[in-house]
């Protein structure tokens, strides 16, 4: 055999034993559920993972990838106090190794509910949770309103309640539907509202205290749908309006200005004085 031949040959056989590798079906129920250590993580803080917290179901692997240039740990416990709790390490004691280099990754099967926070030990400051829910589906889900031909995502997590619809009152509120009363977190987009300040179901207002602004100016608010009520109608400082404030604005200006052309074109003027 030629050895051109041979070599193409071998290529093939390399090809189809990987094809066949990917091929191979994984289970039903679990899944694999993807997190980045993002660049620059080092000096961020709960931006440091993507997505941040993740959700992932019982039998399901997370995979933390890091993206970042520096190496890092994917250590359970909480941050604040940098006190890893044993549940999971990257790079355990006594010398922290392996780290996770750039470009390597780290993965933990959950095997039970919860909420797992998790922190780097080189850099306490980032600070991630994985959200672990039952097998009977993802508890963060969303419902998108619609203004204007744009649509905005709200996500929601709950495991009593279902959204059903958001619509947005023009330039006054949010109104999300649910299918049942509950236990309700919501986290709401800066560009549809800002500064929540109220959500009532009916006249009961349901907000205690202030909502958390998330880094991306995102509100995340948590209440209890009283029995009985399917709808919240959320108010805050600014609801997005129906027009661009700009091009109201402009739109206001262009009807002012042919007003006042056409009273000066009444009185025989034009812009420039009589004619
Ligand atoms: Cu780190």
């Amino acid at each position: 055999m030629n050895s051109k031949i041979a070599v193409a040959v071998g290529l093939a056989a390399v090809l189809a034993a990987m094809l066949t590798s990917i091929s191979t079906p994984t289970p039903a129920f679990a899944a694999n559920v993807a997190v980045e250590i993002t660049p620059g993580s080092s000096s961020k803080t709960t931006d440091a993972f993507s997505p941040n917290p993740v959700n992932a179901k019982v039998g399901d692997t997370v995979t933390w990838t890091n993206k970042d240039s520096q190496p890092h740990t994917i250590t359970s416990g909480s941050g604040t106090n940098a006190t890893p709790d044993g549940k999971f390490n990257s790079s355990p004691p006594p010398n922290m190794s392996p780290l996770i280099v750039s470009q390597g990754t780290f993965s933990v099967k959950f095997n039970a509910t919860g909420d797992y926070p998790y922190y780097c030990e080189l850099h306490p400051n980032m600070l991630g949770t994985v959200k672990v829910g039952d097998g009977g589906g993802p508890t963060e889900t969303k419902v998108t309103a619609t203004l204007g031909g744009n649509s905005y995502d709200i996500t929601y997590n709950s495991t009593t309640s279902k959204a059903t619809e958001a619509t947005i009152q023009s330039g006054q509120s949010v109104t999300v539907n649910f299918d049942k009363a509950g236990q309700v977190e919501l986290t709401l987009p800066k560009t549809m509202i800002s500064g929540v300040n109220s959500i009532k179901a009916g006249n009961q207002e349901l907000l205690q205290g202030n909502p958390t602004v998330n880094a991306d100016g995102s509100s995340t608010v948590k209440f209890t749908l009283p029995e009985g009520s399917t709808a919240v109608v959320i108010k805050g400082a600014t609801v997005i309006p129906e027009f661009p404030v700009i091009a109201a604005a402009i739109l206001g200006a262009s009807i002012a200005a042919i007003i006042g052309y056409t009273r000066l074109a009444r009185n025989g003027e034009g812009f420039f004085g009589r004619a």
